[in-house]
This record gives structure tokens, C-alpha cells and sequence, in this order.
């Protein structure tokens, strides 16, 4: 950098400053115009940012300097650890609605009144990966809810997959290990695919119906925005006179499910590492906030005694069939964070945040947790005062006699920090309350002290059995090619085969697949089960991703792959009838400056062809001018545009100029997946084939391994 750069870099000069009166009461030094006069922490004004302290310019470094060390100390210590799962996560703002007063099954202040508004923080993550991993990793997804009632913070710590893998919290540390890097060499990253994964999983029969549910495409999520969540644990609503009711918590998205494959997913996570987050804060930019249905699961004891399955096991759904589900609210996401760290990265979600009128039940997982989400913030956040913390205070008024730690900043106020004490009123500091107070639903508990399992949580494959048969038959081939993908890259034969024969006892035609996929020398014998006899459950039509798609195009966004010379009419009519459906259209070009239409009007590119890859899109367009498709089809990324859209099954419209290109990338014979735009009104037919999602059809044909 010059002496003169350096210069003029030295904006905020001492004699420019003027002394403001802040809207808080606070002095404000400024350099000039709005611009505040950079300060050191203790607010001393600094004079130069660029140079350290030191004796002549070529001179020895003076330890004097408190700027420069302050600056460089708090560098030094600016990474706090990241969580040990659900690293990489995205938060947004937002809030939640009631539709109806709830108040005959539960006194939570929140379900009180029909329309009670509370505001709303939700955090959504991956589970394996460390912070800095892609987003489109096979997982599952965290989907934790915040709520800032009038009667405290109410949080559901829910996932996207309403079972789990376990049973007990005594083995979570050991599938956490086994599902996360192998210990000694430090890799896979944010992958099930490797041997310990599948070694666990295989030694652990209660897991099988999870399996299921992650080699399903809900784990390739399209956007956080399409994807339901799941409290997953029975919850127990209180209404005031003490009567309690079973709960299962679900959040049904508006905007619909959809998914990505596999194929997609691993090429995402190298065009855009970032892929979901980024799809959300466009949507909180642009206005399309996304909304979710918050659906209750309400039951007495009869039903949990009749159930064939203990409700108090998470590895276990209750089909909507059996228990439908109750819409109560909803939940809009309508704003970014200010700040990452300060907001998404310190939220501290904990599922003892529980308010009156809510409570646990004796799910042993759910128990381990309550321990643990508290644990582990301290650990994180460096003290117990990480409540204090604006993300993490309530936004109701909360008083209690609690002082002192690191980082406190609101102590009590006055001289009483006890009680009881006899100083009276105000004075005398805040009071419990049985009138308003949490009280515990006053369950009778009895039974000898052991470590034992409940039989009625033995049956572990007649629900992966009911998952799997619930999938539309597109769902099931991805289900068997995720098995094969992940059980390819498992290198010890054994678990390979420990798991397909566990298989047997799901889906015999889909044990077989998964063995040929393997090339499994013999097929083995189905596992024998522990205790329970599997039963045949009915197909569950609500946990198919494809049976329930959204009818819309609306959130989606479609890549338009054009060069000079592109039709302009063609170009407008794509464009008005994506935005009538509430579609997003992105141009992907040659050139990011820009390209000219057939209409001599020069527009800008969003993207250059090889960032702009047809896997960022729901659907594409092919629009460039016949010279420009000779062009683009000497073009490896071009091609591939072509190539993905299609192998990913993705609804492709074309103008009769992009023939050669399309020629080029190998497709000759077109499938009902492509629309012609010969001329404005086929958009309207584009948009509409849109709303399918994906030529599901056409997938047969392009996996022939
Ligand atoms: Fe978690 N889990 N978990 N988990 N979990 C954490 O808490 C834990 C489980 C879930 O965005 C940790 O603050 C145990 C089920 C989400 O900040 C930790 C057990 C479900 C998030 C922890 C489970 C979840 C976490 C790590 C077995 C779905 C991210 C950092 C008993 C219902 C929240 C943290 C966020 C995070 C422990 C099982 C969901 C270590 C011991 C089941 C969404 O406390």
C-alpha cells in the first residue's frame, strides 16, 4: 500500500472530532458526516489502524502499545467451541400465531388466546458435519424452535425426521462417534458412508427404522423451507385443573416438501457449499417468508395403552392415520439475523425450556436430554450467564435471586439476593408463586431401581417396514441406491452384509436389491430379531415426500441459460409466468456483465455458465441463439447444464435455437419433460409441467448401474 493510500485510509483524524449526544444518552465521537470515530474497547479514540507502535520506521515493535495488543488479544480468542452436533446451523427471526385458545387441554399462556403473537427464533442444522461443512450432506436436519412467551421461553428442540436411533441418551455419545469422523485419520466429513457408521448402526437393531427414514430423500433436503419438523419425543400438555394429554409436536411446511437426489446433492455441495443457507436469506431478502403449521398429535392414556408401540420410545411414530394431527398456529420466518455469531451461532436451545402448561414424559431420550442441552451451553458459552445474552433472554420480565459468574450483567438490584428474608415488597425481591408457577403434571411413578428396557420397545422393523412401504416407488429406488451408495463405501464385508440382512426383516425384494447392488456373494440370513414378532403395519400416505408434493411452483427458482441473441419475447414471457406463479427466474450467460437480447437490449447475467450450474435450479430453460448454442455446445459446463438438468430430472423448456446444444450434451430423443417454447403462451405450459417438481419418469432411464 502507498504513503499516500495509507493516507487517506486515515479518515477518522483526531481534529475532525466533534462530541454527539446518542439517542441512548451516550456520547458519540465523530470523524466527520455520520462516520463514529473508531475506538479501542475502553472507548479511548484511535488515531492510526494501519501501523503498529514503534521506534522509527524500521525500528523495534514498542509493548506499549494497548491497541494493537487489544486488537490482536481479542482476535486471538474470538472462536468459541462449535456445538459437538448440529455444528453448522442457519437462525432466523420470526413468530408464532395461534388460531384458537387451547386452554381445555393445556394452561400455556401461548395456546390462551386466539391470536397470541410471540416472537420467534428458529435454528436449522446439520447434524454430523463440523460448522465449515456443505450444507447438501446426507443428514438429518435440526429444526429447533424458540418461543418467547409471556410465561418464559418454550423450546422445541425437533429435527426433521420425527424418529430417532436410539433409545436411551446413555448411547448417544457412541452413535455421535461412530456417525462423525473415525478418530484416527480424521475424515469421512459430515458422512454416514464409511465402516463405523454402519458398524454401530448394525450392532444396534433400534436403529433400523431410522436407517430407513436417512437413506430416504428426507435427508436431501431442497431448502430448510420445504422440509416438516418433529418435536419426535411424546410432550405432555397440562390444562389448569391438573388433567394432562399426550402430545406430539409437528411443523407441516406451506410451502410444501420437495427434495433433491443424490447426484444433485454431491454436485450442490461443490457449486454452492452454502446452498441452504443461501436460499433462505434470499427468501427473508426478497419478501417470500416461509411458514409452517405447527400440528399437535393429541392422545390420552387408553390410546398410549392400545398402541403397539410404547409411546414413550422415540424410534417409534404414531401414524397420522391412528392419532391426526391438530393445526394450531403458525410459525413465519420473516427476518435474517443481524449478526451470525451474536444470534445463530450463541442461541443456546435447551429442552428443559419448558413452560407451565407443558411438560415432559419418561422418554429416556428426552430425560438425557434435559441433562444435556444445559451441560453443553456451559461448556460452549463459557459460564452459566449465557442466558443473559439477548438471543437467549426471555422477552417476558423474569426476576430470580441467581448472581454472580462470568459475564454477569444484570444482577439482582438492592440489598436482597436470599429468601426467604424479611425486608418486604419490592424490597424484599421476587416470590414463588403455586398460583402462576410451573408445576409438574403429578404423574405416580413406582418400580424397582434398574437398568432395563421396557419390552414394548423390542419391536424395531415393523415401522421401518410401514416407512418403507409408504414411499412412492421413485422413493423406494432412492432409498435401495442410498444403501448401496453408503454400504459400497463401507470397506469391511461384514457390516455390509450385517446390514442387509437386517434389510430382510424391513423389505425382502429391497434386501435383495441392496445385496445385488453390493455384489454380495450370498445373500445372508435375515437377522434374528431380539424379542418381538414383526407385524405388517399399512402403508402411511403423509410419510412420502412425492405423494404429498405442493401443487405449486411458488418458492422455486429456474435457471435460464441464454448467450446473445437470445429471443427477447420468449425471454419476457418465461419471466411473467414465473412471476405469477411466485417463481424466481435466475439468467445464466457466457458472460456475468451481460448479453444482448434479439431486441438489442443489453441485460445482466446473474450468474457465468460454469457458477450458474443447472443443479442451483428447480427447473431450466434453454434459451440461447442458435449461434450461441453451436457456442455453448463446445462448452464443458454447458454441457453439463444440459446433462444434470436432464439426469436430474428436471423439467426442461427450450427454444427450437438451442437444439445444437442439446444436441451436443447427447439428447436426441426428448421425454415429456421437455417443454417447447415456440412461442409466449408455452410458457404458461412450461410453468405449469413445473409444478410437478421433477419428471420422475424419466429416471429409470439414466441409471442403468
Ligand atoms: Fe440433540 N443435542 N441430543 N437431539 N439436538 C444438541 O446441544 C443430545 C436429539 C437437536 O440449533 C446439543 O446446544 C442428546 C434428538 C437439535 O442449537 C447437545 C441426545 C433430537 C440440536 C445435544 C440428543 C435432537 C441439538 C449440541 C440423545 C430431535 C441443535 C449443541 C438423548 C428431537 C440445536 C447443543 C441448535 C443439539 C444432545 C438427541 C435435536 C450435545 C444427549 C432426539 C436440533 O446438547
Amino acid at each position: 500500500m502507498s504513503g499516500k493510500s495509507r493516507d487517506e485510509m486515515k479518515t477518522a483524524k483526531l481534529g475532525d472530532v466533534s462530541a454527539l449526544r446518542g439517542a441512548g444518552g451516550e456520547t458519540h465521537q465523530i470523524a466527520g458526516g455520520d462516520v463514529p470515530v473508531m475506538t479501542t474497547q475502553q472507548g479511548t479514540p484511535v488515531s492510526d489502524d494501519q501501523n503498529s507502535l514503534r521506534i522509527g520506521p524500521r525500528g523495534p515493535t514498542l509493548l506499549e502499545d494497548f491497541h494493537f495488543r487489544e486488537k490482536i488479544f481479542h482476535f486471538d480468542h474470538e472462536r468459541i467451541p462449535e456445538r459437538v452436533v448440529h455444528a453448522r446451523g442457519f437462525g432466523a427471526h420470526g413468530f408464532f400465531e395461534t388460531y384458537e385458545s387451547l386452554s381445555d387441554i393445556t394452561s400455556a399462556d401461548v395456546f390462551q388466546r386466539a391470536g397470541e403473537r410471540v416472537e420467534a427464533f428458529v435454528r436449522f442444522s446439520t447434524v454430523a458435519g463440523n460448522k465449515g461443512s456443505p450444507d447438501l450432506a446426507r443428514d438429518v436436519r435440526g429444526f429447533a424452535v424458540k418461543l418467547y412467551t409471556k410465561q418464559g421461553n418454550w423450546d422445541i428442540v425437533g429435527n426433521n425426521i420425527p424418529v430417532f436411533f436410539i433409545q436411551d441418551a446413555m448411547k448417544f455419545p457412541d452413535l455421535i462417534h461412530a456417525a462423525k469422523e473415525e478418530p484416527d485419520r480424521g475424515f469421512p466429513q459430515a458422512q454416514t458412508a464409511h465402516d463405523n457408521f454402519w458398524d454401530f448402526i448394525s450392532l444396534s437393531p433400534e436403529a433400523i427404522n431410522m436407517a430407513l427414514w436417512i437413506m430416504s430423500d428426507r435427508t436431501l433436503p431442497r431448502s430448510f423451507r420445504f422440509m416438516e419438523g418433529f418435536g419426535v419425543h411424546t410432550f405432555r400438555l397440562v390444562n389448569a385443573a391438573g388433567k394432562g394429554t399426550f402430545v406430539k409436536f409437528h411443523w407441516k411446511p406451506k410451502q410444501g416438501l420437495q427434495s433433491v437426489v443424490w447426484n444433485e446433492a454431491v454436485k450442490l455441495n461443490g457449486a454452492d457449499p452454502d446452498f441452504h443457507r443461501r436460499d433462505m436469506w434470499d427468501a427473508l431478502q426478497s419478501g417470500d417468508f416461509p411458514e409452517w403449521e405447527l400440528g399437535l398429535q393429541l392422545f390420552d392414556d387408553a390410546f398410549a395403552d392400545g398402541f403397539p408401540f410404547d409411546v414413550l420410545d422415540a424410534t417409534k411414530l404414531i401414524p397420522e392415520e391412528l392419532v391426526p394431527i391438530r393445526r394450531v398456529g403458525r410459525l413465519v420466518l420473516d427476518r435474517a439475523v443481524d449478526n451470525f455469531f451474536a444470534e445463530t451461532e450463541q442461541v443456546a436451545f435447551c429442552t428443559q425450556n419448558i413452560v407451565p402448561g407443558i411438560d415432559f414424559t419418561n422418554d429416556p431420550l428426552l430425560q438425557g436430554r434435559n441433562f444435556s442441552y444445559l451441560d453443553t451451553q456451559l461448556k460452549r458459552l463459557g459460564g452459566p450467564n449465557f442466558t443473559h445474552l439477548p438471543i437467549n433472554a426471555p422477552k417476558c420480565p423474569f426476576h430470580t435471586f441467581q448472581q454472580d459468574g462470568h459475564m454477569a450483567f444484570h444482577n439482582p438490584k438492592g440489598r436482597a439476593n436470599y429468601e426467604p428474608n424479611s425486608w418486604g415488597g419490592v424490597v424484599g425481591g421476587p416470590r414463588e408463586s403455586p398460583e402462576v408457577g410451573f408445576r409438574s403434571f403429578e404423574a405416580d411413578e413406582t418400580g424397582s431401581k434398574r437398568r432395563v428396557r421396557a419390552e414394548r420397545f423390542a419391536d424395531h422393523y415393523s415401522q421401518a417396514r410401514q416407512f418403507f412401504i409408504s414411499q412412492a416407488p421413485i422413493e423406494q429406488a432412492h432409498i435401495k441406491d442410498a444403501f448401496v451408495f453408503e454400504l459400497s463405501k463401507v470397506e469391511t464385508p461384514a457390516i455390509r452384509s450385517r446390514m442387509v440382512a437386517h434389510l430382510r426383516n424391513v423389505d425382502d425384494i429391497l434386501a435383495r436389491q441392496v445385496a445385488d447392488g453390493l455384489g454380495l456373494d450370498e445373500l445372508p440370513q435375515a437377522m434374528a430379531p431380539a424379542r418381538a414378532v414383526i407385524t405388517d403395519l399399512p402403508p402411511s400416505p403423509p410419510l412420502s415426500i412425492v405423494g404429498n408434493g405442493p401443487d405449486t411452483f411458488a418458492g422455486r427458482k429456474i435457471g435460464v441459460l441464454l448467450t446473445d441473441g437470445a429471443d427477447a419475447v420468449l425471454l419476457k414471457a418465461v419471466q411473467s409466468a414465473a412471476e405469477a406463479e411466485g417463481a424466481l427466474v435466475e439468467l445464466v450467460a457466457p458472460k456475468v456483465g451481460g448479453f444482448t437480447t434479439s431486441d438489442g437490449k443489453r441485460m445482466p447475467a446473474k450468474q457465468k455458465v460454469n457458477g450458474g450450474p443447472s443443479v442451483l435450479y428447480d427447473a431450466v430453460v434453454l434459451l440461447p441463439s442458435e449461434e450461441g448454442a453451436a457456442m455453448l455446445a463446445k462448452d464443458a459446463t454447458a454441457r453439463d447444464f444440459v446433462n444434470d438438468a436432464f439426469a436430474h430430472a428436471k423439467f426442461i423448456g427450450y427454444a427450437e435455437s438451442a437444439k445444437p446444444l442439446l444436441k451436443a450434451a447427447g439428447i436426441t430423443a426428448m421425454d415429456d419433460g421437455f417443454i417447447p417454447l415456440k412461442a409466449a403462451a408455452d410458457a404458461a405450459a412450461f410453468i405449469e409441467a413445473c409444478r410437478g417438481l421433477r419428471h420422475w419418469p424419466r429416471e429409470a432411464k439414466v441409471h442403468a448401474v
